[in-house]
């Protein structure tokens, strides 16, 4: 029941189950995988797709002849797999030429080159079958705000955008962007720190349309936010064209912890919500497992973060069939259609009658609303007591 199949669509980044425990205190404590290698980790333990920067497969000083070959290598090894590469990105953080950020950088010829930079990861994303871009903007940002005006870097992150659109659009590549927010770490700040930022910076832009966010549940976390209703939000804008799944303590440092890992419910009401609207996108794990882990471990980490999405999924189906839940909930939307009749669209009689309608709060204010119970009795069936 908890084997994970490919319409699940879980997939994880080479910089994920890659990753070699590095922290800004410590050394590597794993060896570096090569991209056929986690490739093959990959298929092993289940997952559907693999997402890559740009430089997790090229190294950003490649040949184009070496480039070519490491592509043709890393394509076999998809094609002897099955996984396939639904997401794509370009990293313009850790090279030192993005220290003061990339499309918001001060020196325009940076900015020039992450303009280069996304469209080679862009051509190379097309080439390997994705279907989604991702800006991470992890540079995008200051320190000091005398060094940058903040209004001036939306301008020059506005323009970058438009002009990757129209890059897409004269290629004819069938691609979409989407944008992942991060309040902080690597910078002091980042600029667009929410997904709620985001959205509102999508309609700014030239081709609203083909943009979308990529929201993390560690990076809404990390500012104290409610990941839910972030994702609500940006379901209900038509704007969720993907998604990072990981984990982490509410106000600490980016820990991107196994999914399911560290806060169940809330773990719990995400999985429930994409599968309630039947969100079809990839589930992807943007994730790491924890520094003492070795290789067997990293497996352990990768098929966590699966089994436990597939476990929240059954968990949510539960709910859905538990009789004592739904009778609470029926209770609680218990509707009125007098009531009713005065929602919804505005009309002058009925913004007339509703004038007139005499009501009493006393007495609605003491409608019971056993939420207290409703809790207690999701708790425990996310917990495995009823
Ligand atoms: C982070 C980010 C990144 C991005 C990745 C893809 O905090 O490091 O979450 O992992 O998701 O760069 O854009
Ligand atoms: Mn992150
Ligand atoms: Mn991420």
């Amino acid at each position: 029941m908890y084997e994970p199949k490919p319409e699940d669509k879980f997939s994880f980044g080479l910089w994920t189950v890659g990753n070699v425990g590095r922290d800004p205190f410590g050394e590597p404590v794993r060896e570096p995988m090569s991209p056929v290698a986690i490739v093959h980790l990959l298929a092993e333990v289940g997952a559907w797709g693999v997402n890559l920067h740009d430089n997790d497969l090229v190294p950003i000083d490649a040949t184009p002849q070496e480039r070519d070959r490491i592509v043709r290598e890393f394509k076999q090894a998809l094609d002897e797999t099955g996984i396939v590469v639904p997401m794509a990105t370009t990293n313009l953080f850790t090279h030192p030429v993005f220290r003061d950020g990339a499309f918001t950088s001060n020196d325009p010829r940076v900015r020039a080159y992450a303009l280069q930079k996304c469209m080679q990861g862009i051509d190379l994303g097309v080439e390997l079958g994705a279907k989604t871009f991702v800006f991470w903007g992890g540079r995008e940002g200051t320190e000091t705000d005398a060094s940058k005006d903040p209004q001036e870097a939306l301008k020059r992150y506005r323009e970058a955008i438009n002009f990757l659109s129209d890059y897409v659009l004269d290629q004819g590549y069938d691609l979409r962007f989407a944008l992942e927010a991060k309040p902080n770490e690597p910078r002091g700040d980042i600029f667009l720190p929410t997904t709620g930022a985001m959205l509102g910076f999508i309609q700014t832009l030239d081709h609203p349309e083909m943009v979308g966010v990529n929201p993390e549940m560690a990076h809404e976390h990390m500012a104290g936010l409610n990941f839910l209703h972030a994702v609500a939000q940006a379901w209900d804008a038509g704007k969720l064209f993907h998604i990072d799944l990981n984990d982490q303590n509410f106000a600490r440092y980016d820990q991107d912890f196994r999914f399911g890992s560290h806060n169940l419910k809330q773990a719990f009401f995400l999985v429930k919500f994409l599968e309630d609207v039947g969100y079809d996108g990839p589930r992807h794990f943007d994730a790491h497992a924890y520094r003492t882990a070795d290789r067997e471990d990293v497996k352990a980490f990768a098929r966590g973060c699966m089994r436990s999405y597939l476990v929240f999924r059954e968990k949510a189906r539960q709910f859905r069939e538990d009789p004592v839940i739904q009778e609470l909930l029926a209770e609680i939307r218990a509707g009125d259609p007098e009531a009713e009749s005065f929602l919804g669209a505005y009309s002058s009689q009925k913004a007339q009658a509703l004038k007139q309608h005499p009501f009493q709060p006393d007495e609605l204010a003491k409608r019971p609303l056993p939420y207290e119970a409703l809790d207690q009795r999701v708790m425990e069936l996310l917990l495995g007591a009823v």
